[in-house]
């Protein structure tokens, strides 16, 4: 998610925990609490999570759904601790609980670190279709699986790594959409299927087929200068989609990044609009939808 973070606007209405910053330490981490989640929240969990859980066969790659069975996450809001111990024995990771969006600076510092920030607060029940912030439902549901690849976990270490000295170097913007298009709305294509890893698409039953399946947006060949030119919409289903074949190309891509080699050649020519198709661009069908 990439909204700017502002402890002044931050939310303080609704559940105990939503949008609370005052007991953040330095790196904004939290205590979970998990003895603070009411019945209605597990409730709430428990249907989201039976409503996506639904949709994974058909529509998530194979290493985000063996991510999601060793998370073993059904039953209700997860325990943070237990779930890094298992993430701990899958790839290293850990999480951490945070009261919501942090600090550029902080998020990759954590994620240099194999620590990934899961926010504490679940939505309401009146908010289980559309949310623009991130909540435990989406950090944990839409991230943790796939952080168990060893490859992606690789990745999305770097990601930090880079994304520090792209903070010194006023490239944030530009390392930010890379994730959005990847970490957050990434598909994958497998024996000619596609499938999607990113946890933005697989943390909404909306569009986890519509971003397979459906014939209106935009699916192009992963292109790390074609993305990192584009920008994004945070509040609508995407008008763009980029499709990758292995996860090591996510990690390539950072790997041989010049950030300044970029902000010098790349960043100056026009930026790319939202669905908008460019000349270069390997287009990719969608699946076609059958009924289930
Ligand atoms: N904080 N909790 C949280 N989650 C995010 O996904 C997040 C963040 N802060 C900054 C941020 N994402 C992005 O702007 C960076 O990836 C650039
Ligand atoms: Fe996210």
């Amino acid at each position: 998610m990439n909204k700017v973070f502002n402890p002044e606007t931050a939310s303080h209405e609704g559940a105990a925990l939503r949008g609370d910053y005052s007991n953040a330490r330095d790196d904004f981490s939290i205590r979970q609490d998990w003895s603070a989640y009411t019945d209605a929240d597990h409730a709430l969990w428990r249907k989201l999570f039976q409503r996506q859980i639904s949709l994974m066969p058909r529509y998530a790659c194979a290493e985000f759904r063996a991510g999601l069975d060793k998370l073993d996450c059904a039953d209700g809001v997860p325990d943070f601790d237990k779930a890094s111990e298992r993430l701990r024995a899958a790839s290293g990771w850990e999480l951490v609980a945070v009261p919501g969006l942090i600090p550029d600076g902080a998020f990759f510092k954590h994620l240099a670190g194999r620590r990934f920030p899961v926010t504490s607060w679940l939505r309401k029940p009146e908010e289980v279709d559309y949310l623009v912030e991130p909540d435990v439902f989406h950090d944990f549901f839409g991230h943790l699986p796939i952080i168990s690849d060893p490859v992606f976990a690789d990745f999305l270490q770097l990601y930090g790594e880079r994304g520090l000295e792209a903070e010194k170097r006023g490239a944030v913007k530009y390392l930010a959409r890379l994730y959005w298009y990847t970490v957050e709305f990434g598909l994958i294509r497998r024996a000619g299927e596609l499938k999607a890893f990113g946890a933005g698409i697989l943390s909404s039953a909306g569009e986890t087929p519509y971003s397979v399946q459906h014939t209106d947006p935009l699916r192009v060949k992963f292109d790390r200068e074609r993305i990192m030119r584009t920008s994004y919409l945070i509040d609508d289903y995407q008008k763009t989609y980029f499709v990758i074949d292995e996860f090591d190309e996510l990690f390539a891509a950072l790997d041989t990044l010049d950030i300044d080699a970029f902000l010098k050649a790349e960043a100056t020519k026009p930026e790319i609009g939202v669905g908008q198709r460019i000349e270069t661009d390997t287009l990719i069908a969608p699946n076609l939808a059958r009924t289930a």
